[in-house]
């Protein structure tokens, strides 16, 4: 199968698993999963070609590591960015001093303003380097990358989770924690 194909399936997988599995009638756990033999039957009974093999080749190619199989081998999650609400079942963890989020300039005034805040997912993304940050930032328009005093905040009782993939997630980031 081409990358196309591939990019193209692995979105799929995104929006079933993270915003839309009512889509195609899948269901997802209180964790997030879903069964793998359902999320195929449902996929193709709509038109989209999957099989356990395509399964395990998305998710072992993920560049940002996506999708995690349960170790049973039964089940498939996101491993982060959802907006159905679902728990991952994360345990809050101390971050690095400083972390970074990706954004695009023409939201800087309001964020330096009100804060980061989750928009329509979960949590608010934070990267543990910048370069990983300047990446998804681009994705909204012109990058720029703002230094979070993730350290400060977990001091002042903010909690911070670390995804299967290395993202970190806290609830929001107010203002006060973003350097200039
Ligand atoms: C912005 C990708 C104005 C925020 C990535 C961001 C990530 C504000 C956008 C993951 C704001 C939300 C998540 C405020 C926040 N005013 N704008 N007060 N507060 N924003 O896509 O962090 O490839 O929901 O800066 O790698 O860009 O999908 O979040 O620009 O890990 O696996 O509101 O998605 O992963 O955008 O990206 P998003 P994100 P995948």
């Amino acid at each position: 199968m081409s990358n196309v194909n591939k990019t193209s399936i692995s979105k799929f997988l995104s929006l079933v698993l993270r915003h839309k599995p009512e889509e195609i009638g899948l269901a997802l756990d209180a964790n997030g999963w879903a069964t793998i033999d359902e999320l195929i039957a449902r996929a193709n009974a709509r038109g989209t070609p999957l099989s356990r093999a395509l399964v395990e080749t998305i998710v072992a190619e993920s560049d940002k590591q996506r999708f995690a199989i349960s170790a049973d081998g039964a089940k498939i999650r996101a491993n982060q960015g959802h907006s159905v609400d679902i728990s991952l079942g994360l345990k809050p963890q101390t971050p690095p001093e400083q972390l970074f989020h990706g954004t695009a300039t023409r939201f800087i005034e309001s964020i330096r303003v009100s804060g980061l805040h989750a928009a329509s997912r979960q949590h608010v993304h934070l990267s543990a380097d910048s370069a990983t940050a300047e990446k998804v930032g681009s994705r909204h328009g012109k990058p720029v990358v703002l230094v979070v005093e993730s350290g400060r905040m977990v001091r002042d009782g903010h909690l911070f989770y670390r995804s299967e993939n290395g993202v970190w997630l806290t609830d929001s980031v107010p203002p006060e924690y973003l350097l200039p």
